[in-house]
């Protein structure tokens, strides 16, 4: 069975990642162990000073010690990196680079991740359908959910949110033979599926439409479902996202999404149930899903 080389990659990307983070999170940590006995150190040193009256150290210049002083003193002399007041300074300069490294580092694994994840996502599958917009052109693309048959009928395509609204619109992004959709439905927490909206859908014709579906009021829900008729036209009706839009504004891309069918299970042997969960790829990626703990 083939393997993604951009799973691969990613996965090798993030587990290095993670090694540089370890590295520098232990660097960090004796940095500041050290920062901490150093300036208790210097706080023990500064006690001990302000207890006896404040020798003259200034003298004033026509008594001509400091040049005599200055020569003879050892510690004046000395590399400052013997002053623990400078190795304090260097110490809190290189822990405020390393916590800077760090955010850096952990914004990059967690954009690997996302790539990651998108590779693992199956071709055609309904998980094509979870997030943002990522099909950005009309067409028969595989970054974007197909039943497993072109024009076989009903056909539909659920999906979850993250958080319930009160829902005043959901819009479903149609990237191939957009126009078969025949029924939109919110699905509430207690399990009652809710008729939102039944029709002609408008967007028959187009090459790609993000289609709104109005909600009447009162439909409380974190779960859609959108019904399209394939048989309609011929060809494969394709969905790239789903959307809803909050009466407050706010707009959330699915968490999940689930099907009636996908291509994908054309492709792929190892989907299960709804084949919405993904399987382990093949014997050899049993380091995979270690790694993909890690990167949770
Ligand atoms: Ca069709």
């Amino acid at each position: 069975m083939k393997t993604n080389p951009i799973v691969v990659f990613t996965a090798a990307a993030g587990a290095l990642l993670l090694l540089l983070v370890i590295v520098l999170f232990a660097q960090q940590s004796a940095q500041n162990d050290e920062i901490v006995s150093l300036r208790a150190a210097l706080q023990a040193t500064q006690n001990s000073r302000t207890l006896p009256a404040k020798p003259a150290e200034d003298p004033p210049s026509w008594a001509g010690g400091t040049s005599t002083r200055s020569s003879l003193d050892p510690v004046a002399s000395a590399d400052s990196s013997d002053h623990p007041q400078d190795r304090l300074a260097d110490l809190e300069r290189v822990v405020d680079k390393h916590a800077d490294l760090l955010e850096d580092l952990f914004a990059e694994r967690t954009r690997i991740a996302e790539e990651r994840r998108k590779a693992m996502r199956r071709s055609w599958g309904p998980e094509q359908a979870v997030g943002a917009p990522d099909t950005l052109t009309a067409g028969d693309q595989a970054t974007a959910w197909a039943p497993a048959v072109a024009d076989g009928g009903i056909e539909w395509l659920e999906a979850e949110f993250e958080s319930a609204a009160d829902l005043a619109k959901i819009v479903v992004r149609q990237t191939n033979n957009p126009g078969g959709i025949t029924k939109v439905t919110a699905i509430t927490d207690s399990g009652a599926e809710v008729p939102v909206w039944t029709g002609i859908d408008p967007s028959a014709g187009q090459a790609l439409a993000d289609t709104p579906f109005a909600v009447p009021g009162g439909i409380n829900a974190r779960r859609v479902k959108v019904y399209i008729d394939t048989s309609k036209k011929p060809g494969w009706e394709e969905i790239d996202a789903m959307q809803i839009v909050g009466r407050n504004g706010t707009a959330q891309w699915a968490k999940s999404v689930n099907a009636s069918s996908t291509y994908a299970s054309r492709t792929w042997t190892t989907t299960t149930g709804g084949g919405l969960h993904l399987q382990t790829l093949d014997g050899g990626a049993a380091g995979l899903e270690i790694l993909q703990q890690f990167n949770r």
